[in-house]
C-alpha cells in the first residue's frame, strides 16, 4: 500500500502520501516549503545556472524570484524545466542512457536550513530534482537510490514514463558500434544543470540534476546527487554547484571545499579556482592527462557575490539579477592544452 512502508516504521514526520502527492507534482505549492522562516528582508535576488542552457533555466527561476518567490522554489522550477525538455540530452526526459540503454537520473537539492535530499540511479521518473526535494521534505532520510527511489516516487504520485527518447536511443545505438567509454570535455557529454539562487528574503538554495555521464556503467553514480560534491549550500557562507567529470569532483570533495574557501574569506571565483587547482593536482598525482577531464565550480555568496572557475576552458554559466538581466559568462580556468 502506498506510503505504508514508511509510515509502518512509525516515522511520523513522513507526510501522508495522499496529501503529499499533489504538492509533489507541484513543488512550488509544497505546504512545508523551505521549512524555515525568512532570514533577512531586502536582499537582492540572483540566480546562477550551469552551461549555455542556464540562460533558459535562469529565466524560469527568475519568474519566481523576481516576484518574491523562495530560492528553493525558483531553482527547482528551473531544474524541472530542463528535465522536462526532451531536447536536453543531459538531464531528465531524453537524457543519454547508460551503456545498457537505460536512462538513470541523479539529483540533489539543499536549502538554507541545512536540509538536503538526494536521489541516485533513478529510472522512469523525469522530475529527479523534485523527487530529491520530496526526500528532503517528506522522509527522515537524505538519499534514496534505484528501486527505492522509484518506489518512493510512485508513492508520492510522481509521473513515470519511458525516459529514452528516439534521438537518445539512436545516439546510444551509434555508440554501441564501438562501445568505447570516452567521456568528452565540455559540450559532448555535459549539460548537467546546477542552479544556485538567493531570494529577496536572503535565503539560499541549490539544486543539481543530471542523467550522468553518457554510456556509464549501469549503477554508476557521479557527483551530482552527492551533497558536498556536486552541491552544497551553507546559509552562513554561500551556495556552490559543480559539473564535469563526477569522479574527479567527488575525489576532491568539490562543492563543500569551495564553500569552505569562501568561509575562510576567499571571493567566490578564487574559492572555485583553488578547488579546480586541487582537481588538477590530483589528476597529476594519479598520472592522468588533464586534457581528458573537466571539473567546473560555480559559487554564490549569501551576499549575492558570484564567480566560477573550471579545470579547463569552455565552462559557461548564466547569471540573472535585476541590475544586469540574464547573461552568459565564460568561467576562467586553471589549465589549458595550449
Ligand atoms: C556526472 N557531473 O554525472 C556529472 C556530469 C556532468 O555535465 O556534469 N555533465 O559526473
Amino acid at each position: 500500500m502506498q506510503g505504508q512502508g514508511l509510515l509502518g516504521l512509525g516515522l511520523a514526520m513522513v507526510w501522508p502520501a495522499q496529501g503529499a502527492s499533489e504538492s509533489a507534482k507541484n513543488p512550488a505549492e509544497s505546504p512545508k516549503g523551505a521549512a524555515a522562516e525568512p532570514l533577512k528582508a531586502g536582499a537582492t535576488p540572483i540566480v546562477l545556472s550551469t552551461w549555455d542552457y542556464g540562460l533558459r533555466t535562469n529565466e524560469v527561476a527568475w519568474r519566481l524570484l523576481s516576484q518574491g518567490g523562495t530560492a528553493l522554489d525558483a531553482v527547482l522550477a528551473g531544474a524541472e524545466f530542463a528535465e522536462m525538455d526532451p531536447e536536453n540530452a543531459y538531464v531528465g526526459l531524453g537524457g543519454f542512457p547508460d551503456r545498457d540503454g537505460i536512462v538513470t537520473l541523479d539529483a540533489s537539492v539543499m536549502d538554507h536550513g541545512y536540509n538536503m535530499g538526494m536521489v541516485a540511479g533513478l529510472e522512469q521518473v523525469p522530475r529527479a530534482a523534485a523527487l530529491a526535494r520530496a526526500v528532503m521534505e517528506r522522509t527522515p532520510h537524505t538519499l534514496l537510490v534505484g528501486d527505492g527511489a522509484l518506489q518512493f516516487a510512485k508513492e508520492q504520485g510522481f509521473e513515470t514514463m519511458n525516459l529514452l527518447t528516439p534521438s537518445s536511443e539512436a545516439a546510444w545505438k551509434r555508440w554501441l558500434e564501438t562501445s568505447r567509454y570516452l567521456p568528452g570535455v565540455n559540450v559532448e557529454n555535459h549539460d548537467t544543470m546546477g542552479l544556485v539562487g538567493l531570494d529577496a528574503q536572503g535565503r539560499l538554495a541549490g539544486v543539481c540534476t543530471t542523467s550522468g555521464m553518457a554510456y556509464k556503467m549501469h549503477g554508476r553514480v557521479g557527483d551530482t546527487p552527492l551533497i558536498g560534491s556536486g552541491l552544497y549550500v551553507d546559509p552562513e557562507v554561500g551556495a556552490v554547484a559543480a559539473t564535469g567529470h563526477g569522479e574527479e569532483i567527488v575525489r576532491a570533495g568539490g562543492s563543500l571545499l569551495v564553500v569552505e574557501g569562501m568561509r575562510r574569506g576567499l571571493d567566490p571565483e578564487e574559492a572555485c579556482r583553488q578547488v579546480a587547482q586541487r582537481v588538477l593536482l590530483q589528476l597529476r598525482h594519479r598520472g592522468k592527462d588533464p586534457a581528458l577531464y573537466q571539473a567546473c565550480f560555480m559559487a554564490l555568496t549569501k551576499d549575492g557575490q558570484y564567480g566560477a572557475c573550471a579545470l579547463q576552458p569552455g565552462f559557461t554559466y548564466a547569471v540573472q539579477d535585476t541590475e544586469q538581466g540574464n547573461r552568459l559568462l565564460q568561467a576562467p580556468h586553471v589549465w589549458s592544452k595550449l
